[in-house]
């Protein structure tokens, strides 16, 4: 049985509490498509869609989604906000909800949906899965030399500055216990766009974490436009000295 507005499956008692956080902007030939996935990979997660008041109606969509489905919650926010805070969003709904484990992934399908039974059956073991591109049998399918070019130049750039060790830093598909993201601290974090998840990494990583990576294939994304502009790169280079200088003066 899928569970509708009126039930759950049964399926939906044998994992801990779960909640998938996607953050959209301007994502509506992706949503339906990510939300049929992600409840095809597992009918047991409940999905929160954090919308920054998508002009393209995106938003609309994730309330019709939600008015069907009880697993989906939605958060509207008054604009384009930052994809970091969208998701400290999501993490602030989850902690009051109650909800165990975490999952954050994007919206515009590049993160395939069916990883996410994987990365449950590992939170036992671990307090964050990361989904790697850079492990081996990780990968990306259809990238631009040009956006794998920043993204290893910001992996190379954060294991230097950073320490982190870790083979894929930047990506936004992770598993996070409620409780390591409860002990982080979320008011304590400083970046609102996409060095967001370096810095969740980070801060886990310091928290004393067990982080595992496995491999996925990252997807470029076939529909929708990309919101990584150079405002994101420029902010990505700043936070990641900040986060070293908290750290050199013992705040982090
Ligand atoms: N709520 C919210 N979501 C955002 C914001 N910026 C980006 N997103 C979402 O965050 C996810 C990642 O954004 P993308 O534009 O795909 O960024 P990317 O994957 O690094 O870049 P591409 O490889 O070019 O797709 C997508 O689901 C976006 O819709 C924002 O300011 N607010
Ligand atoms: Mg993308």
């Amino acid at each position: 049985m899928s569970p509708t507005r009126s039930g759950r499956s049964s399926k939906a008692s044998k994992i801990p509490k779960t909640l998938v956080i996607v953050p959209t902007y301007n994502e509506i030939e992706n949503l339906q498509n990510m939300y049929d996935r992600i409840i095809k990979a597992h009918s047991g997660v409940d999905i929160l869609i954090v919308d920054d008041g998508s002009p393209d109606g995106t938003g609309k969509l994730a309330d019709k989604l939600a008015k069907k489905d009880r697993r989906v919650h939605v958060l509207h926010r008054a604009g384009k906000l930052g994809l970091g805070t969208a998701v400290i969003a999501g993490f602030n709904y989850a902690l009051e909800k109650g909800y165990k484990l975490i999952t954050t992934i994007d919206a515009d399908l590049s993160h395939d949906p069916a990883y996410i039974p994987q990365m449950l059956s590992l939170m036992g073991d671990y307090d964050l899965v990361v989904g790697s591109r850079y492990v081996h049998d990780g990968g990306m399918v259809n990238w631009s030399i040009k956006r794998l070019l920043i993204s290893m130049f910001a992996n190379a750039m954060l294991k230097m500055i950073l320490g982190i060790q870790q083979k894929d830093c930047s990506g936004g598909f992770k598993c996070y216990r409620a409780e390591l993201i409860r002990k982080i601290g979320v008011d304590r974090i400083i970046s609102p766009g996409y060095v967001f998840y370096v810095e969740i990494l980070y801060r886990a990583l310091k928290a004393g974490a067990r982080v595992k990576e496995i491999p996925i294939i990252f997807v470029n994304r076939g529909k929708g436009k990309s919101k990584l502009g150079m405002g994101e790169v420029i902010g990505y280079a700043k936070n990641i000295f900040k986060l070293k200088f908290l750290t050199m003066i013992g705040r982090i």
